[in-house]
């Protein structure tokens, strides 16, 4: 027998609190599923260490996991945005994932590492990443590609936030430059002294809607927050003025209860974008070569020196540039690293299970005997 949600131990009140934090049909489904015969439904709003603060949509608590989680692969534990259930203060299950934005663990980028298979969760049941770069020392067109990717990897839909409009001598020309990279992306000016973007951003924040920040250090994301929030809700501090980077202000991530209906998640700053697994992000991220690369003479040109490459062709006429082909080559080579790698972690996997059933058939015999 599958329970309803109100024949779960959920008082029939909190169906509407449960909306404001972003419950729908999709986890309902979700939770019936999972067959539960007890518990309560919340969202984690915040992790810390092995602790979860949960929300109900009315109270607020601290959950342990229970030990099943705790032996689970990262995939199976709980993280913020997650919706789980609860029993007395512990977690005990986690409703499927609308979706997840996850990177690439630090130290992980280019082709050294081992670190780089295991992804790290940032959040999860997100409905937009707003990519937040300012527009002083942090700008850079080439960092916004792989926040993109990264994005779409992941199946989200980005914003793009250029912050400290106040510091740049024509922000709408860097307006304009995103756009040339950012096809179909909404890319909003912001800044602090004159609160402008805020309405732009607003129709993000509506009833129920989960927004994460994604951002370098001392980008103005906090700042945002409390801009929108419409009070200082979060520290922030200056940028270092000798290397013009951020000083890993925000340590935490917490979905933030937003006074327009939404919840926004202010993230620590991210140091390097590395990716961990290859997704079809960057279909969508370099769609413009994506486009042209239709048109190559081979199928599978690499736009580096094939005869009748349209990709080559475009950047000889000026229509894409050739940093950007640049930034796509890096990235691809990155990509296909990736993938080869999982495969061949894949089939560590697979050798391994093997050797485990010989070894259980072994043991049969052997008590056979
Ligand atoms: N002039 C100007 N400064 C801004 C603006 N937005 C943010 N800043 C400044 O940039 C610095 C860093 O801002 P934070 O909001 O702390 O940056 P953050 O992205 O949260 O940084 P981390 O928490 O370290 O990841 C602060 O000194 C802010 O005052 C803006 O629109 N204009
Ligand atoms: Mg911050
Ligand atoms: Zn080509």
């Amino acid at each position: 027998m599958t329970k309803h949600i109100n024949e779960l131990n959920v008082p029939p009140n909190n169906r509407e609190s449960l909306c404001q934090l972003g419950w729908d049909r999709h986890f309902e489904c979700g939770l019936t599923s999972m067959r539960p015969t007890r518990g309560t439904i919340a969202r984690v709003v915040s992790v810390r260490r092995n602790l979860f603060l949960v929300s109900d949509g009315q109270d607020e608590h601290l959950c342990s996991p229970a030990g099943k989680l705790l032996h689970s692969s990262t995939r199976g534990y709980p993280v913020t945005g997650d919706w789980v259930l609860t029993d007395e203060s512990v977690v005990i299950g986690v409703i499927p994932r609308k979706n997840i934005l996850s990177r690439g663990e630090a130290g992980s980028r280019g082709t050294r590492q081992e670190a780089a298979t295991r992804g790290q969760i940032i959040a999860a049941n997100l409905d937009t990443v707003f990519i937040v770069c300012g527009l002083d020392r942090d700008f850079n067109l080439r960092r916004l590609e792989r926040y993109l990717t990264l994005v779409y990897n992941c199946g989200l839909s980005p914003v793009a936030v250029l912050t400290k409009a106040d510091l740049h001598d024509d922000p709408e020309a860097a307006r304009r430059e995103v756009e040339t990279i950012a096809f179909g992306v909404p890319v909003v000016l912001t800044s602090m002294t004159d609160g402008r973007g805020r309405e732009e951003l607003e129709e993000h924040l509506g009833f129920g809607r989960t927004i994460a920040m994604l951002g370098s250090s001392g980008a103005g994301k906090s700042t945002l927050a409390n801009m929108l929030y419409g009070d200082d809700i979060q520290a922030t501090s200056a940028v270092s003025t000798a290397v013009g980077k951020g000083r890993h202000t925000t340590t935490t991530r917490e979905l933030i209860r937003m006074p327009q209906g939404g919840l926004l998640l202010d993230n620590p700053g991210i140091r390097e974008i590395a990716f961990h697994e290859a997704g079809s992000g960057m279909e969508n991220a370099f769609a413009d070569i994506a486009e042209q690369a239709l048109m190559c003479r081979f199928g599978d040109c690499s736009h580096q020196n094939e005869p009748g490459c349209a990709v080559l062709r475009a950047v000889e006429s000026g229509e894409i540039s050739r940093e950007r082909l640049e930034s796509y080559r890096r990235m691809r080579r990155e990509m296909d690293y990736v993938s080869a790698r999982s495969h061949k972690s894949a089939d560590r996997v697979e050798k391994e299970r093997w050797k485990d059933i010989a070894m259980l058939q072994k043991e049969m015999k052997r008590r056979k005997r």
